[in-house]
């Protein structure tokens, strides 16, 4: 856990979150500032930066998060989705805690 980590703070149930997933490694909650109909992110509870600072020993943790977004999506009601991981400032990401968007149900975003 990282104390000004404000992923870590939902994970530890410190600050609230509309929870759609949880267990021993993953926890999914809906975006604060949802881009799409459905939007929500698959976060890990191990505190790490983001994709770049994955290594081997997170393997398991990216596959099974990878795994859970189809049956996130289908619980949610999508029948199709978009997955997306924001890596580094220049990536876009905002918040080091490395996650996954998921977004579907009609889309803002670009085709490509
Ligand atoms: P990224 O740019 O990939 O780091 O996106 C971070 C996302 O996290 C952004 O879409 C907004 C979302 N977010 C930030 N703070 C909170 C929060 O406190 N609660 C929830 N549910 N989402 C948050």
């Amino acid at each position: 856990m990282s104390a000004d980590c404000i992923f870590c703070k939902i994970v530890q149930g410190d600050i609230p979150s509309k929870k759609i997933y949880e267990d021993d490694d993953v926890i999914a909650f809906h975006d604060i500032h949802p881009i799409t109909k459905v939007h929500f992110l698959l976060v890990p509870k191990l505190h790490v930066e983001s994709l770049a600072s994955c290594g081997s020993q997170h393997q398991a943790l990216l596959g099974k998060m990878l795994l859970l977004a189809p049956e996130l999506a289908k619980q949610q009601g999508l029948s199709g989705f978009r997955t997306m991981i924001n890596t580094g400032r220049e990536g876009g990401q905002e918040v080091f805690h490395m996650h996954v968007h998921v977004f579907g149900g009609g889309s803002t975003l670009p085709k490509t």
